[in-house]
């Protein structure tokens, strides 16, 4: 008897444990039965039960965007579940547009147009408060990055259970990048246009996605709309760099250096995650989705970061990963990166304020993914580490300013008077390129690259041996032309000056090697591979060029 009874008693504990643990984890939401519930499971977007969720996700989308609850947003409509990502200042052009952010008077101002001043206590005046905490709250360039993310998706998901009907919803992730080739193109429900059409009434077609696509594996025709059939370029969204990554920290803040730079090499998974693949899908999918105060409009926004909450589960379960806490903003304390608190709101429509380490474990939110990426070495070509090898040694040049207009600019570096141009070296100093001072004024049709030593009138591909890297402008708003961060660490970033690096030794050398160069002048060229004319719209000015030996 006594036994049995401590038995009883150990068990009401636990359960009583439970539910106090799932009360802490979501805002007192999950009841003691749903976190006892076996988890649920999040599928490949390809698989079976892919399919039957991307069917159950349109239904959720189009009553999510019944313009009978997005004017004004209530909190499940789409524009209400868009903004909490972030609030474009243009909403007639919010591909071009910047962004207004949380806890300003911009932001509340627009706020209040939306709303007007509904009696207190209406339901009306419920959707604004909810507004104001919940919107434009994303966190990018940020080492809450991925957990802030995470539980976005985890709210989004139940108010999509609550539109779509179905209490099975569960957001599948599209895996871009795992070994099957297609994976690399938009999902079929995504296409405008299908050979084998998708059932009308299941598609998610966003016409607004604009052009924006070079395709490095050599299939099909080197400029392809990603709408219409493109793939992702491999190298850029391979995230194996990412997943190679130990520890969490530091993201530190400059962000477009590609593998295997030592500016991204520093980076810590959070910020490896962001720049490849995060930032390149968005980039390369473009139109809406390549704008951050746009991003969330358009529905494979949600499947995309469903990937990159599996990819950061991924990490989570690899041996020997480590979260190296710290005392600043990019390093950040245990305390401050746990208890960071950010608003959502459920599928009652009710805010919800969560903290950000409430949500370390995917158990904690009930769910998981039917399989987790597995860690191999960085395979990618373009990805790989420098080689120990001689570099060439070349003089250190310089040029000025350059507007870089649809169809692309060059410039030509010359080597200071007196200099050698070129002369055969054993240092290990990699030769760096510097984009300085780079100002966005408008988005182009496609991701600028950067090339060096193309010859006029060689096509510009990824591919080729001209290549030098992609700029990464996902984080620039249009609002200031320069580095958008918002969260901590914001106000430092918002001044600081975004300059570009590439480490070109490797490329060089090889051209050398390939006689397509023979050192003296270099020539650096930024244009879109593919998918632009030539025209008079300047995408962008770069205050200098600098070529450092
Ligand atoms: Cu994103």
């Amino acid at each position: 008897m006594d036994q049995a009874n401590g038995r009883v008693d150990r068990r009401a504990l636990l359960l009583g444990g439970t539910a106090l643990l799932a009360a802490g984890a979501a805002g007192g939401l999950l009841t003691g039965a749903e976190a006892q519930a076996a988890p649920r499971v999040r599928p490949d977007i390809s698989s079976p039960a892919g399919q039957r969720m991307i069917a159950l996700y349109a239904l959720a989308v189009r009553a999510m965007q019944d313009p009978a609850i997005n004017y004004p947003p209530q909190p499940h409509s789409w524009i209400f579940q868009s903004y909490i990502h972030s609030v474009p200042s243009n909403p007639f052009d919010p591909a071009n547009s910047g962004g207004l952010y949380n806890g300003t008077p911009e932001l509340a101002t627009r706020i209040d147009q939306i709303y007007g001043n509904p009696a207190p206590g209406s339901r009306q005046a419920a959707w604004k408060a909810a507004a104001l905490k919940c919107w434009s709250t994303c966190t990018h360039g940020s080492p809450l990055f991925p957990i802030w993310h995470r539980w976005y998706m985890y709210y989004f998901e139940r108010v999509c259970r609550r539109m779509c009907g179905s209490a099975t919803f569960q957001l599948p992730y599209w895996n871009y990048a795992s070994n099957i080739g297609g994976s690399l193109q938009l999902p079929p429900a995504f296409v405008p246009q299908q050979t084998q059409p998708f059932p009308a009434q299941q598609r998610l077609v966003f016409d607004d996605r604009g052009p924006g696509f070079a395709n490095p594996q050599g299939k099909g025709a080197q400029n392809v709309l990603m709408n219409g059939g493109g793939y992702l370029p491999y190298p850029l969204i391979d995230y194996q760099p990412a997943l190679a990554a130990t520890r969490m920290f530091p993201s530190d803040t400059s962000f477009p250096d590609p593998w295997p730079s030592p500016t991204f090499t520093r980076l810590g998974f959070t910020g490896r995650l962001e720049c490849y693949p995060h930032d390149m899908v968005h980039n390369y999918v473009g139109g809406w989705m390549g704008n951050v105060p746009s991003a969330a409009g358009d529905p494979i926004f949600f499947v995309h970061h469903c990937q990159i909450d599996r990819l950061y589960a991924s990490w989570e379960a690899k041996p020997g990963i480590q979260y190296n806490w710290g005392t600043t903003d990019d390093d950040p304390s245990e305390a401050a990166w746990k208890g960071h608190a950010s608003w959502f709101v459920d599928e009652t429509g009710k805010p919800v304020s969560v903290r950000m380490g409430n949500a370390v474990d995917t158990a904690a939110l009930g769910y998981r993914y039917d399989n987790l990426a597995q860690p191999v070495p960085p395979v990618s070509p373009l990805l790989q580490g420098t080689a120990a090898q001689p570099l060439t040694e070349v003089a250190a040049q310089r040029a000025a300013t350059l507007d870089v207009r649809a169809g692309g600019a060059a410039v030509t570096l010359q080597p200071a008077p007196g200099l050698l141009a070129a002369s055969p070296s054993t240092t290990g100093i990699p030769a760096v390129l510097t984009l300085s001072d780079v100002v966005l004024l408008r988005r182009p049709p496609a991701p600028l690259a950067v090339f060096v030593n193309l010859p006029e009138g060689t096509p510009a591909t990824i591919d080729g041996p001209y290549y030098a890297g992609t700029l990464n402008l996902f984080h620039f708003d249009l609002g200031t032309g320069r580095r958008m961060m918002h969260g901590p660490g914001a106000a430092h970033a918002m001044a600081m000056t975004p300059d570009f690096t590439f480490a070109i030794g490797d490329l060089l050398r090889a051209q050398q090697q390939r006689r397509l160069w023979r050192g003296g002048a270099i020539t650096v060229t930024v244009a879109t591979p593919g998918g632009d004319q030539p025209g008079g719209t300047v995408y962008l000015t770069i205050g200098s060029i600098a070529f450092t030996p």
